[in-house]
């Protein structure tokens, strides 16, 4: 097994790998900055280590700092988390350069995903399907990018080569718009991901987001873990995601989970990992894939009954993976409230002490928090302060343990967005299960009446 883990995150995920180092029975370091000292996987660590000052670029994306940190600690193995450097090749480059063991796939795998278009080659190449799109760059004559746009099909959308989560992309519904839509996708793209490639694809209307799980060891062996639902969301930040997604038949889920195998065992996939769809009209289209553990990965826990951060660590210290893709069969359904501190109606991140906390239980709910009364949520990073999952044997009864449990839980001090999960989880269309990527929105827009 692993000798010993550094953790370089925060906040609930940095809670999580600790448990899963300590079911492993692995010591594990805390990095962590000025503003996270009182941080309960700080105070649960065997060992904590300060890495600097509050703004994440003198921390936690600090590599050299990580390093040393590393190095100075004994430990042997680097968990990245979500977020932060945990898709960033360079960083998973150097840890293994340094003689470290990065906790997820090679770095040559990390950058070719970070590359949207060379994942979109690799994964057209064996045999995932794909949106309808230029398969590459696009180059600067406007009348062949018009032509890209004239056989792909109006509408399409521009986006960035070295983009993903939803910056610097730009729709485009008519061919005298390309040309300034490319040229505002290279700027954007430029100044924030320092790569001018832009590329095009088909623009889907009113598409689901759904993605598969999946494991791989450094032997070839490869499974998938069945699907999540990660449609409801607003300017790209998930707020509620649920596995398995409603309405895709077991037929659609073991077809679209082989491909997704077949395309790990093609790119020498190691560790967990995650295929991103658009599904639209009964069809998965591949858009991206995520190298790292994901927020919502504890929904295809609570079905599959798998230890998704356990695994990464065995993986990572060189074990053969324990199960067959026989092995793995899902059971019930499971939904996760992403719970936030944010003001209800702006959304504007709502900081500070939280002076009163009390969690939920009773069957089937799991809280992933690394919150307690009397903890001050930094303003510093993201807003999440915790995960509210529950699990039943079907999706009715999951959605009730989900409301029963949200109305348990208690945060005082700030504000959250319990409510408006309580509105999303009482929602006729979300509850129907068919919510589109765009619904959330949409529906929090007829709520302001605006
Ligand atoms: C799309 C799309 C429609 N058509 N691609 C946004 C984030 C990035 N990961 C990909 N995104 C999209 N790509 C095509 N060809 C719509 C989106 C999109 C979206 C996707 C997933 C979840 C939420 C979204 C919200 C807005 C737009």
């Amino acid at each position: 097994m692993l000798d010993k883990v550094l953790i370089a995150n925060r906040g609930e995920i940095a809670l999580r790998i600790l448990r899963a180092c300590r079911q492993l029975d692995i010591p594990v370091v805390a990095a962590y900055s000025t503003a996270d000292q009182d941080q309960k996987h700080v105070l649960l660590a065997e060992e904590a280590v300060c890495i600097g000052p509050p703004a994440a670029d003198r921390s936690y994306l600090n590599m050299a700092t990580l390093m040393c940190t590393a190095e100075v600690s004994g430990a042997t193995a680097i968990h990245p988390g979500y977020g932060f450097l945990s898709e960033n090749a360079d960083f998973a480059e150097s840890v293994e350069e340094s003689g470290f063991i990065y906790i997820g796939p090679k770095a040559e795998t990390v950058r070719l995903m970070a590359d949207k278009t060379s994942a979109i080659q690799e994964m057209s190449a064996a045999g995932v399907p794909c949106v309808p799109g230029s398969g590459g760059p696009l180059g600067d004559d406007d009348r062949v990018n018009r032509q890209i746009a004239e056989s792909i099909g109006l509408p399409v959308i521009i986006k960035a080569v070295g983009g993903g989560g939803g910056r610097g992309m730009h729709v485009v519904h008519k061919l005298s718009g390309i040309a300034g839509a490319v040229d505002k996708a290279r700027r954007e793209a430029a100044s924030a991901f320092g790569n001018s490639l832009v590329y095009m694809e088909k623009y889907l209307e009113l598409p689901r987001h759904v993605e598969v799980q999946v494991l791989a060891d450094n032997f070839g062996n490869a499974i998938h873990l069945g699907d999540r639902d990660c449609s409801s969301q607003r300017r790209h930040q998930k707020v509620v995601e649920e596995a398995p997604a409603p309405g895709i038949t077991d037929a659609e889920r073991e077809h679209i989970g082989a491909l997704c195998v077949a395309a790990c065992q093609r790119i020498g996939y190691r560790g967990a990992g995650t295929f991103e769809f658009l599904y639209e009209d009964g069809e998965f289209h591949f858009i991206e894939m995520n190298t790292r553990i994901q927020v919502e990965h504890p929904v295809t826990e609570m079905i599959t009954g798998v230890d998704l951060v356990a695994e990464q660590l065995r993986i990572a210290a060189g074990e053969k993976l324990r199960y067959t893709q026989a092995d793995i069969g899902f059971s019930g359904h499971a939904i996760e409230c992403r719970v936030n501190a944010e003001h209800p109606a702006t959304f504007v991140p709502s900081p500070g002490r939280i002076t009163e906390y009390h969690t939920p239980g009773g069957p089937g709910i799991r809280i992933d928090s690394h919150v307690y009364g009397g903890y001050s949520v930094p303003p510093y990073y993201d807003s999440l302060i915790g995960k509210l999952i529950a699990h039943g044997p079907d999706r009715p009864t999951a959605l009730a343990r989900a409301e029963m449990a949200l109305s348990e839980m208690v945060v005082e001090g700030i504000h959250t967005n319990l409510d408006l999960h309580h509105r999303i989880l009482t929602d006729p269309n979300f509850v129907a299960g068919k919510v589109s990527i765009h619904y959330l929105e949409k529906k929090l827009r007829a709520e302001s009446g605006k």
